[in-house]
């Protein structure tokens, strides 16, 4: 039987309407000094710091797994093997750790040669949406699943979609093994 291992090596860009990049950190040092004398008069010293990693304030990050369909498998994971014809389901999480909202989020998936895209099954937090642009919040074209749009509104019109903080958005698609 052949088995085709599915490896994750896909381009994903997730961008937000703050400067850097997602989940971006500011490390933050500062040093305590300690100074002190012995009994015989010499000078000593020690010094430690302690750092904090400022997060930015809308810190989104995503995970992205996938299932066997055809094989039944209920739970999605890093990988999975399947053979020619065999259904698969990819998940894409997006989960916001920061205080503020994610805002004007696009995220872009575009398949590997071996890995066929079934029409029709991009779900965004569960709502069935069409491959075509301009009329919910995603699309598929040239071999490329896109969710959401950046504020210049340069994806095809799609409707923005946002993280609050804590929040998080799923986003689901099928495709065939070749
Ligand atoms: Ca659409």
């Amino acid at each position: 039987m052949k088995r085709i291992a599915i490896f994750m090596v896909v381009v994903i860009g997730l961008l937000l309407a703050i400067p850097g990049f997602v989940g971006a950190a500011t490390q933050i040092q500062n040093t305590a000094n300690l100074g002190y004398k012995d009994a015989s008069n010499n000078d000593y010293s020690d010094s430690d710091q302690a750092t904090v990693n400022k997060l930015s304030l809308a810190n989104a990050t995503i995970a992205k797994k996938v299932r066997n369909v055809s094989k039944g498998e209920q739970s999605f994971a890093g990988s999975t093997d399947g053979t020619s014809g065999d259904s698969i389901e990819y998940q894409l999480t997006l989960s916001n750790a920061g205080e503020d909202t994610a805002t004007w989020i696009v995220v872009t998936d575009s398949l590997p040669a071996g890995i066929t895209y079934r029409p029709g099954t991009i779900k965004v937090d569960g709502g069935s949406q069409t491959d075509d642009s301009g009329d919910d919040k995603a699309k598929f074209s040239a071999s490329t699943i896109t969710v959401g749009r950046n504020q210049a509104g340069d994806n095809g019109n799609l409707t923005q979609i946002t993280i609050p903080g804590g929040g998080s958005v799923t986003i689901l698609y099928q495709a065939t093994i070749n």
